[in-house]
């Protein structure tokens, strides 16, 4: 029997770009999970891909979904471990803020409660009223908590603009 893992988190994960080799968005979400289990996460949950229209200049319609990972990095580690699989991608962090993107991974919510630090904000600030991270969020981790208003997942996918 393999030790507990000491820590999860709620995965948001984005793209709006095809990649060479894998596909369009849907399949580039696709290998990110499998990309994340070869990294070492044991992957617990994914959702279903939902379309998104664009927030922000990119024009291209976006892949979105969560997952939940379990394993022993701390948040900072994390966020190093997801950057590397999003430069694996083809990333690039040069350029436009919201530009497209052929993988964006961002952490929402960590079993831990919050973390604040220059480079890293748990939970993710901009979640709680992005429907298309709230939306694949609640088939998988419906009961989990935002440690800043105490509303569940599901209760903040209830509230959150269906137009977002
Ligand atoms: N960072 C801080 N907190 C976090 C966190 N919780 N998770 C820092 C991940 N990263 C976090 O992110 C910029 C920096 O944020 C990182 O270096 C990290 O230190 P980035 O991924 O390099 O840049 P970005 O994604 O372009 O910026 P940002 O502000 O993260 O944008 P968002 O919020 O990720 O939004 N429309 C649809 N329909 N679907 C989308 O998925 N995504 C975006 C990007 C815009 N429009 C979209 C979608
Ligand atoms: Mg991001």
């Amino acid at each position: 029997m393999t030790e507990a893992s000491a820590h999860r988190y709620l995965i948001a994960l984005g793209s709006n770009q095809r990649l060479p080799g894998v596909g369009r968005p849907r399949a580039v979400l696709d290998a990110a999970v499998a990309a994340l289990a070869e990294g070492g996460w044991q992957v617990e949950a994914v959702s279903r891909w939902i379309e998104s229209r664009p927030l922000g200049p990119s024009l291209r319609r976006y892949a979105n979904g969560a997952a939940l990972i379990a394993g022993d990095l701390d948040p900072p580690e994390a966020l190093e471990s997801l950057q590397a699989i999003e430069r694996s991608f083809g990333r690039e962090r040069r350029g436009q803020r919201w530009r497209s993107r052929t993988l964006d991974l961002d952490i929402v919510l960590w079993s831990g409660g919050a973390w604040h630090s220059p480079d890293l904000a748990i939970p993710h600030p901009a979640f709680r009223e992005r429907r298309f991270v709230l939306g694949p969020a609640e088939q998988i981790v419906p009961q989990w908590r935002d440690p800043v208003t105490r509303l569940t997942v599901r209760q903040l996918s209830w509230r959150a603009d269906p137009c977002a």
